[in-house]
């Protein structure tokens, strides 16, 4: 929350033909999204972000193993076509292997403006919730 605030601070000192301008430039440094994984939720900081450098800073929340993928898609987050017990990963981008409570993964991506979904696909955890829609640019 901090960071939020911080943020929208130097949004409001800056004038708006400024604010304009940078919201189109490509970011030389990452901006980090914090992502909390737990059953059955995939929870980012953050859920739109300017185009260019994105790391996502993972941590495993849940008493599960989880991971996490990155897709770009204009599907709705609940409506990625299953195969299996796991959702298809259409427009895949980035994804961390599965890993175990109280861990981090670090997953840095360069990403283009559009809709993304950030699911889980642990078998079966897809489907019980762990998806949420992320947006970057525009
Ligand atoms: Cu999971």
């Amino acid at each position: 929350m901090k960071r939020v605030a911080a943020a929208m601070l130097i949004v409001l000192a800056v004038p708006a033909a400024a604010t304009a301008s940078s919201a189109g430039q490509v970011g030389a440094s990452a901006t980090t999204v914090r992502t909390e994984l737990m059953e059955w939720m995939v929870m980012p900081s953050k859920s739109r972000v300017p185009a260019g450098k994105v790391t996502f800073v993972v941590t495993n929340s849940g008493k599960l193993k989880h991971d996490f993928v990155v897709l770009r898609t204009n599907l709705a987050p609940g409506k990625l076509p299953i195969v299996g017990a796991r959702a298809k990963e259409l427009g895949r981008v980035g994804r961390t292997p599965v890993f175990g409570p109280k861990q981090t993964r670090k997953l840095t991506l360069t990403l283009k403006a559009g809709r993304y979904v950030l699911i889980c696909n642990v078998p079966a955890h897809y489907m019980a919730g762990m998806r949420v829609a992320f947006r970057v640019g525009g």
